[in-house]
């Protein structure tokens, strides 16, 4: 990483220490004008403006404001890669060309767009600023952006005088932007804290169900995401010659969503043998040993922002145990009966019912249920959720745990709509201390996740492309298998 010290300093100070006359005047000519493609999605801005207007519709007597974030402080004065506040990039369109401190406001019919003044050619603050252009890269100018968007924009310094100008009640989306909060706090801008709320909240309501060009942005997540899971079978043997193989199955699908789309959505969990009986194993970075079950938690993210979210559980060797066999197979049984109940009309609950139905039988059959089926299912009972703990289904979209915010009715309460989009994923965890189950079943975990859009006829799984069945699978990982060896037994002859 460059050391950016000098120019930091400087303008945190103010007293530019090591500015100079000549320097300056070298500095602020001779930029030729450039105007590359900047990669904004025409689809995204479009639909944006709808949604603006959507949501303007239900505020009609106050002003919104809906910040994009700030940069957040890994240590030090190291931050992480901005990513913008899913509502800003459901009402902007602009994905990962968001900017920090940003903030679109919606004032009736009114969009305005305030952000940081670009440090581009021709400012001080160029190469003086640790965030001028020098140094970060070339953004859009604020008219670039305005004819992108159709909005106008502004710098962000102006927002207090533009809200004094408008006078109406004022809500912020909360704990989005401190910058944000600031400036506001600093022009005695009178916020409506309840309403604020309010905002949140509808800003997560209104993306419970998605556009089919939405739909089809999941679709190109998934497809990624599919490549990069056979990129991970491909990595196996590697995985298998190492001694934190689980980091090689992290990395096979992180280099396919970074090279085929923006990121990970979301931090996968790569977890071989009784890791993956931990639920949030975020390490990966244990042994992937040649009779193990591999199980991997991951989705690609786009440019736009929309993400998958996948779990497939797969045979280090390429073939299954028997006792793996028959756990993965309840497993793919309650997700496939979990599918079938994302029908439009039924409850949202429906399909975690229906899977841990199928699962609560299968430990009951096994011996491993204490009670029955029906009294674990019933409402005072419950034991199976010892191994089967979290809920089958959450809304997926820009955030992998989309719509969040949502008020329960509209939520876990609520009816399956049309164009809802929403993980199955139903698992069994057995983990390798768990003395109530038979020994062979210890050190198991399988979960298999997948996308579901709800339509009028019927569900449709985005995730299909992907080998579900242990036929499918074996039948998958085969030839994949082979080439890892072989591309192995190249790299280390
Ligand atoms: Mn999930």
């Amino acid at each position: 990483m460059t050391d950016e010290n000098l120019a930091t300093s400087a303008s945190r100070t103010r007293t530019h220490p090591r500015r100079t006359d000549a320097l300056s005047a070298l500095m602020t000519e001779d930029w030729a004008a450039t105007q590359p493609d900047w990669g904004f999605n025409r689809d995204a801005i479009e639909l944006a403006a709808v949604r603006r207007r959507e949501l303007a519709a239900q505020f009609p007597d106050t002003v919104l404001i809906i910040p994009s974030g700030s940069a957040k402080v890994r240590s030090n004065d190291v931050t992480y890669v901005f990513r913008p506040h899913t509502g800003f990039a459901h009402l902007t369109g602009l994905g990962v060309r968001s900017d920090p401190d940003s903030a679109l406001v919606l004032a009736g019919g009114e969009a305005v767009l305030f952000q940081r003044e670009p440090m581009g050619p021709g400012t001080e603050a160029f190469y003086l600023d640790g965030a001028g252009e020098y140094w970060t890269g070339r953004r859009p100018s604020m008219a670039e952006l305005q004819t992108a968007l159709n909005v106008p924009v502004r710098p962000i310094e102006g927002l207090v005088e533009y809200l004094t100008g408008v006078g109406r009640s004022v809500q912020v989306v909360p704990n989005v932007a401190p910058a944000v909060d600031r400036l506001l706090a600093a022009g005695a801008v009178n916020v409506d804290e309840a309403g604020s709320d309010a905002l949140a909240t509808a800003l997560d309501e209104m993306r419970l169900t998605k556009t089919l060009w939405e739909v089809g942005e999941m679709q190109k997540a998934v497809d990624v995401s599919i490549r990069g899971f056979a990129d991970v079978v491909q990595a196996l043997p590697k995985a298998v010659s190492v001694s934190r193989g689980e980091r090689v199955v992290e990395w096979a699908f992180l280099g396919r969503a970074r090279i085929e789309a923006n990121d990970i959505g979301y931090g996968s969990t790569a977890a071989a043998g009784e890791n993956a009986t931990t639920l949030h194993w975020d390490a990966c970075d244990g042994l992937v040993r040649a009779n193990d079950l591999v199980l991997l938690d991951a989705g690609a993210e786009l440019e736009t922002l929309y993400t998958a979210d996948i779990t497939r559980t797969m045979p280090v060797s390429g073939r299954f145990s028997d006792v793996q066999r028959l756990v993965y197979q309840a497993v793919l049984d309650a997700a496939d009966a979990a599918i079938a109940a994302a029908v439009v009309g039924r409850p949202f609950q429906d399909p975690h019912d229906a899977a841990v139905t199928v699962l609560a039988e299968r430990l009951e059959e096994w011996g491993i249920l204490p009670v029955t089926a029906a009294e674990s299912l019933s409402d005072d009972g419950q034991q199976h959720r010892r191994w089967m703990p979290h809920a089958t289904s959450h809304h997926l979209g820009l955030d992998v745990h989309d719509c969040a915010g949502s008020r329960p009715e509209n939520y876990r309460g609520a009816t399956i709509r049309p164009n809802m989009v929403f993980t199955v994923e139903p698992g069994l965890y057995f983990q390798a201390d768990d003395l109530s189950v038979p020994a062979e079943f210890r050190g198991i975990g399988v979960r298999i996740e997948d996308d579901i859009v709800a339509t009028e006829d019927g569900p449709v799984n985005l995730s299909a492309g992907l080998p579900r069945t242990i036929a499918e699978i074996e039948e998958w990982m085969h030839p994949l298998l082979e080439r890892g060896r072989a591309l192995l037994s190249t790299a280390t002859a």
